[in-house]
């Protein structure tokens, strides 16, 4: 059998980091596409470019953005990937209502210029698409599945479900292998430090070094499905390992709030989240989403994929992954 080759948007980010150690894992040949920016933006990834067992011909970078598709047409021309994961782009929700276009742009257009590509490609390729649970936004029913009408309520949930539609249509109309993985959040210690797990996680432990005293928040009543982001790398490359293509919840199917979240954090390291957390109205978004939860059922029975870390032990974890970095 050939090696298989893949292609990663978004390798620099949280998803992508986790994905590429496990293709390379398993034997693939990765390419990533990295844009260009004024300091280097590949820390979630430089453990992997300095371990000689991958080598400089298993881990591939090009410069590109998805800003620049030709470009991207004239990378995919070459390398032909047997799989395509696309992950890049904006991907916080509360900054999609300060900086919609770009939001739109990267998360919506960009998806239907590289289904555009794919179909002149004369190669045959798998496409994975990181579609989110915002593009249910408020839906009518909990959990949701994958017929659950699309309702969002910010402009990336938009832009995200404008993109997934896209794939079906390709999928539909012209046999592109397009799949959305339909993904409910997932943290880590890699996550963005802007968004609120990690806000929270990496608060924690400088609070408990004395380094910090207060954290600001926005709605604390806001309650989400999290789930541990290497797991959901793991639900990405089954998504693609199927015959037929097809759309996916990714989920664990609990919900939380953030003060339980909260709670799981501060409370890992002997803190009362009560004494610290202040609010700031400039987090608190013009909508916000709610009844977010994921019926994982359809991966759990077509990929066998069924997560396994969940609060309070994703909490803890992110907050022991903090607190050793500050000990570095
Ligand atoms: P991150 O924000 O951590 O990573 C985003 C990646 O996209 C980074 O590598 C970033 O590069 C890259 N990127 C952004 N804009 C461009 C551009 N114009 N051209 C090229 N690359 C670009 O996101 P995650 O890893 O958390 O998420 C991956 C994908 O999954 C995203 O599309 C997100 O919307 C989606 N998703 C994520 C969920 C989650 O809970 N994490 C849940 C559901 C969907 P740089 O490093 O330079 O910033
Ligand atoms: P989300 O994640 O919007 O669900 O998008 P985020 O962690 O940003 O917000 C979760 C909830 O926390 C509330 N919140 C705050 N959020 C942030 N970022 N900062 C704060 O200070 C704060 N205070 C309260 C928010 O209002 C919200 O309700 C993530 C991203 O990874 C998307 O790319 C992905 O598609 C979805 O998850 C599924």
């Amino acid at each position: 059998m050939s090696t298989p080759v893949a292609f990663i948007t978004g390798i620099t980010g949280q998803d992508g980091s986790y994905l590429t150690e496990l293709l390379l894992q398993k034997g693939y040949v990765v390419h990533g596409l990295v844009r260009r920016a004024s300091m280097f933006n590949r820390s979630r990834i430089d453990h992997l470019r300095a371990d000689a067992t991958v080598g400089a011909e298993r881990l591939v970078l090009h410069y590109g953005d998805l800003n620049d598709l030709t470009s991207v047409r004239r990378l995919l021309r070459k390398i032909l990937p047997t799989e395509i994961y696309h992950l890049a782009g904006q991907s916080h929700v509360g900054l999609s209502f300060e900086i919609p276009e770009v939001t739109c742009g990267e998360n919506g257009m960009a998806v239907l210029g590289l289904l555009e590509i794919i179909r002149d490609l004369g190669h045959p390729v798998r496409f994975y698409h990181a579609a989110s649970s915002e593009i249910f936004g408020r839906p009518a029913q909990a959990p949701q599945d994958e017929q659950t009408p699309f309702n969002p309520v910010n402009p990336y949930g938009a832009a995200k479900a404008f993109a997934t539609q896209l794939c079906r249509i390709y999928r539909d109309s012209y046999g592109v292998y397009a799949c959305s993985g339909i993904a409910y959040n997932h943290e880590s210690p890699r996550r963005g430090e802007n968004f609120v797990t990690r806000k929270i996680s990496r608060a924690a432990a400088r609070i408990k070094r004395g380094e910090q005293r207060e954290l600001a928040l926005g709605n604390l009543d806001a309650r989400r499905d999290w789930g541990y982001a290497p797991e959901y790398a793991e639900a990405m490359w089954r998504v693609l390992q199927r015959d037929q293509p097809d759309d996916f919840i990714v989920a664990t199917g609990e919900t939380h709030s953030i003060e339980d979240f909260l709670s799981a954090a501060f409370g890992s390291v002997e803190l009362d989240w009560r004494k610290h957390v202040t609010f700031e109205s400039r987090f608190v978004r013009p909508a916000e989403a709610w009844n977010l939860s994921g019926n994982p059922a359809k991966a759990k029975k077509l990929l066998g994929w069924e997560p396994a870390t969940r609060l309070p032990r994703l909490a803890e974890l992110m907050v022991r992954a903090d607190l050793a970095s500050l000990s570095d």
